[in-house]
């Protein structure tokens, strides 16, 4: 399997590493934007030479009760970051759910947009269909201010799957070829720790639709319930979580700690290698 990424081709015959490039401002620090934007091109950088395929960068948090980033905020974050990246030759992935961010990064040179919203917020769509870029559609119950104050679902596994699966030939029915599409359950977006378990456990039902799933699973609040340690101290966890996920079908694992995913998914694909 490929994924079409405007120049680039990126190969997921084995399993890949997308690595978190975080651009909000640095509350230790007083060196304003530009100190932030060499902070996060200095930390992507790494995470190449450590093996990252793709690099998404994002400015404005998604977490549960996050405050919105006004849209010129965000471009002033991150488009100096995805240019730089750009410029090295990286796959630049942007974190967005605004149409007006994503032109913008695609101009600056992102090979990819990554959409907790999956494109539905309107003109999105038409955004990424204007580009030969790929995109990652992830799915999300409610908003990020309330999502975990009370998810609730029928059958969680067939409700993901069939939103995305959804807005997957929406994107085909605007142009967007297949092999630009990659799809991803949203752990942790409107979703308990029994969500995201079975989630996980039957990813299969995702993958098999035959876009490459995406996982993010990296630190998050599951991973703290299941072991009652603090995000920072959560690494172990996070490389179980990420194997699990390649395991069960994932084609690309969106972590912190690349070296470390790395390295584990490289034993894994040894032991897998023809
Ligand atoms: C995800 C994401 C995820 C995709 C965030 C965090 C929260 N994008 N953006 N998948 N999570 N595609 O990293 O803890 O799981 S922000």
């Amino acid at each position: 399997m490929i994924l079409r990424c405007g120049r680039y081709e990126l190969d997921l015959r084995k399993p890949e590493v997308m690595g978190i490039v975080n651009v909000t401002p640095d509350s230790f620090s007083d060196g304003g934007q530009f100190a932030d934007a060499a902070a996060a091109i200095a930390h992507a950088r790494r995470m190449r030479d450590e093996g990252a395929a793709i690099v998404d960068v994002g400015g404005e948090s998604t977490r549960p009760g996050a405050d919105v980033v006004p849209e010129d905020a965000e471009l002033a974050r991150v488009l100096p970051v995805i240019e730089a990246l750009a410029r090295d030759g990286a796959i630049v992935s942007v974190d967005t759910m605004k149409p007006g961010v994503m032109r913008a990064a695609i101009a600056a040179g992102a090979s990819m947009v990554n959409d907790v919203r999956a494109l539905q917020a309107s003109g999105a769509l038409e955004a990424v269909a204007a580009s030969d870029i790929a995109v990652c559609l992830m799915h999300m119950q409610g908003e990020p201010h309330s999502m975990q104050a009370e998810p609730r679902y029928g059958d969680v596994v067939t409700e993901v799957a069939t939103f995305l699966h959804g807005r997957a030939r929406a994107c085909e029915a605007a142009g967007i070829a297949r092999d630009r599409i990659a799809v991803d359950p949203g752990f942790g977006f409107g979703k308990t720790v029994a969500h995201n378990l079975r989630l996980l456990r039957e990813l299969r039902a995702i993958a098999g639709f035959g876009y490459p799933v995406v996982a993010g699973l990296s630190r998050k609040s599951t991973l703290g319930a299941l072991t009652g340690r603090a995000p920072g101290e959560r690494l172990p966890a996070s490389l179980a979580a990420a194997l699990a996920a390649v395991v069960n079908g994932a084609a690309i694992v969106r972590v912190h700690d690349v070296r470390a995913t790395v390295d584990a998914l490289n034993v894994w694909s040894a032991i897998h290698a023809v």
